[in-house]
């Protein structure tokens, strides 16, 4: 069993890259959206403080080898997606998200996919037979910043199973487990049965898992469900909400928990298992 769960693991990271490239061959290829004047002005910058590290830390011949073994194994073992989303992506969501009056949003992560199986206002994610966990039931309702409630709103949401596996990235999970896209009612309200998140390590049998046993840190993110809130004319959210108590809010491996993104779940009154509320305000486009 534990060999199999460390195959699944590795494989996590890996698959995010082929996820990626085609995402990007949909959309058209992206590259050369890049103009060449920021393209030196960023490179150069980037290259620049590489070299002052070098210089100012007296970086040796043996570190710097490290250090193309280890960037030529990200490559190898299909973890880029999975670097830059922990260690790079909170800022780029930090300034792409500045001027937003409604809801806070955090980052997307490498493990999401689009066209989740639709469902009913009210309907209940994809799930198999048993689904190790805690039921949940998460509701609210969509708005426009001035309050008007936003019908037909969709919510994609994407979590990883008990064991902390995402389907379409560990093997041996129906394709779409623990993902669906809901439509809102006609004011704008949801209530979607799914169980609720364990804690996550991110995979630790890759590249990513070697840096951080060699510098001594950990691989943890805490319990989260993933989402993208979209209405027409307005801005789309992608964001995260996590759990009050959970040991990693404070110290996630990806810097991607803020304090309006926590839930308050109580007691279900009616169904085992925790009810929690959450509305989403969406800037106009
Ligand atoms: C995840 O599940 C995740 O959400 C992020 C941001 C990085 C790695 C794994
Ligand atoms: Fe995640």
């Amino acid at each position: 069993f534990h060999a199999e769960v460390t195959a699944k693991a590795a494989d996590s990271g890996a698959n995010a890259s082929a996820q990626f490239r085609e995402r990007m061959a949909d959309a058209g290829g992206r590259s050369g959206v890049v103009d060449t004047a920021r393209v030196d002005f960023l490179a150069s910058k980037v290259v620049k403080s590489l070299n002052d590290i070098v210089l100012e830390e007296k970086v040796s011949y043996d570190e710097y080898n490290a250090l193309k073994a280890w960037l030529i194994k990200v490559g190898e073992d299909g973890e880029w997606p999975l670097f830059l989303d922990v260690w790079l992506e909170h800022s780029v969501e930090e300034v792409a998200s500045e001027h937003r009056e409604g809801s806070k949003g955090t980052i997307e992560g490498p493990y999401y996919i689009p066209n989740a199986p639709e469902l009913p206002w009210n309907g209940t994610i994809p799930m198999r037979d048993g689904e190790p966990g805690t039921p949940l039931v998460f509701q609210g309702q969509v708005r426009a910043v001035d309050g008007r409630p936003l019908g037909g709103a969709r919510l994609e949401m994407w979590h990883a199973d008990d064991l902390g596996f995402y389907s379409q990235f560990a093997p041996g999970l129906p394709e779409w487990n623990l993902r669906g896209t809901w439509i809102a009612d006609d004011q704008g309200r949801f209530e979607i049965h799914t169980m609720r998140p364990a804690p996550y390590q991110i995979p630790t049998e890759g590249a990513c898992g070697q840096l951080i046993s060699a510098a001594g840190w950990h691989a943890w993110r805490p319990a989260h469900l993933h989402f993208k809130i979209s209405a027409p004319g307005h801005e789309l959210i992608t964001a995260q909400l996590y759990f009050p108590g959970d040991p990693h809010n404070d110290d996630d491996i990806a810097s991607a928990v803020k304090p309006e993104l926590m839930l308050d779940p109580r007691e279900n009154p009616d169904a085992d298992g925790f009810i929690a509320d959450y509305d989403f305000v969406l800037d106009p486009e």
